[in-house]
């Protein structure tokens, strides 16, 4: 089993449709689902004049290894029309490697676990509701732990996902 965590993030078009689309291709293509947790509404980390982000943690157990699965997420996104344009600006679909199981690795297309994970409130809130106990290889906190420590102000916030909400 390849345990790996995934946070899906949307803060342009239909939201909500975005997230779900990329966790149906994401399925379909690199592993089965075993977990996802609620939406989060969340405040931009990085430049504050664009929309609010929808996050979401997905665990799957993925068939492909750390570099090819991140070449598929990218080519997920590029297939639902994410146009790279400003560091850390708006998106309609961002798909990122939180965790892929223990493994601590760095290449040029991807670091592992993500390298700012425990400093980002939009994605420690949603793997803490499916995956608390799970430990962090590189500092060995859990990630309540990590959230606990973590001294991101933004704001995260449950989405409830109530007819026609974007
Ligand atoms: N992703 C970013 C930059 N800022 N802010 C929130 N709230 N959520 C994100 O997913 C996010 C962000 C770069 O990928
Ligand atoms: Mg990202
Ligand atoms: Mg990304």
């Amino acid at each position: 089993m390849n345990l790996v965590y995934l946070l899906t993030g949307s803060n342009l078009g239909n939201r909500v449709e975005n997230l779900n689309k990329a966790t149906e291709l994401i399925t379909v293509r690199a592993g089965n689902l075993v977990a996802c947790s609620k939406f989060y509404q969340t405040s931009p980390w990085g430049p504050l004049e664009q929309p609010d982000f929808l996050n979401q943690a997905v665990a799957v157990d993925a068939f492909l290894e750390p570099q090819q699965l991140m070449e598929l997420l990218l080519g997920i996104e590029e297939e639902m029309g994410r146009i790279r344009s400003e560091k850390y600006g708006p998106r309609n679909i961002d798909i990122d490697i939180l965790f892929y199981g223990n493994k601590v690795m760095k290449t040029s297309l991807l670091q592992l676990p993500h390298p700012e994970v425990h400093n980002r409130r939009f994605a420690l809130t949603p793997l803490a509701e499916i995956a608390p106990a799970f430990i962090d290889p590189v500092s060995g906190k859990s990630i309540s732990k990590l959230l606990s420590d973590c001294q991101d102000p933004g704001t995260v916030l449950q989405f409830t996902s109530i007819a026609g909400s974007k």
